[in-house]
């Protein structure tokens, strides 16, 4: 059974990957298809984003597709930087990303430093007519300075106190078992079953 992954971020692909790795589902990502439509990514949240992304893929390919939207919410920039965690300081960078949130939280103490790492994931399927949307979160601080090398984005500044460590240094089965798109992912798995018509 094909699934796609309706992402060109390697990373959320590998994440993915990772949980489905003994599943009967194929995956395909966007990396591993040609002719990809054009996303624009215009809506003004998570889900509404997720939604476009899901439609315009599961359109054009007629396949079961889950979009995954993601980012980063800290509450002393009051939720940003959200649905603009990719181009935060501009293009998709995350070093340039990284350096603008410390440069942002200059001076804030660390109990202030709060955030959230945030998902939501549509499922698309040509054979149903409404999608299935399922979110995940997990709550942290924003480190201030970075530190790990696994992961991506903002993984290396999201500081989970509980464990003693940012994100960037849990290994990929780590991660995946305390992430938002961990979480998100093993919640679609279980409610996709009552849903989905193949
Ligand atoms: P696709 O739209 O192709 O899936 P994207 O990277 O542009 O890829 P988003 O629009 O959902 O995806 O932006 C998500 C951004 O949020 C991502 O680029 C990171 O900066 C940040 N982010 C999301 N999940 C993250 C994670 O698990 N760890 C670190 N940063 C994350």
């Amino acid at each position: 059974k094909e699934i796609i992954i309706a992402t060109s971020n390697p990373n959320k692909a590998k994440e993915f990957r990772r949980i489905f790795d003994e599943s009967e589902f194929e995956l395909k990502t966007l990396l591993d298809l040609s002719d990809v439509p054009e996303i624009r990514e215009t809506g003004s949240s998570f889900e509404e984003n997720a939604k476009i992304k899901a439609h315009t893929v599961m359109k054009k390919f007629n396949l079961p597709t889950i979009a995954d939207d993601s980012g980063l919410e800290v509450d002393a920039l009051f939720g940003q930087p959200g649905i603009y965690s990719a181009r935060y300081a501009g293009d998709h960078n995350d070093a340039a990303n990284n350096a603008k949130l410390l440069a942002e939280l200059g001076g804030v103490p660390a109990e202030k430093r709060n955030a959230r790492f945030v998902t939501t994931l549509v499922f698309s399927n040509p054979k149903n007519e409404k999608d299935l949307v399922v979110e995940g979160e997990v709550k942290g601080q924003i480190a201030t300075f970075p530190q790990g090398d696994n992961g991506f984005g903002y993984d290396p500044l999201f500081y989970l106190p509980e464990l003693g460590k940012t994100m960037a240094e849990l290994t990929l089965d780590q991660k995946n078992e305390i992430s938002h798109r961990g979480r998100a992912i093993r919640k679609l798995e279980k409610e996709w079953l009552d849903w989905i018509n193949w």
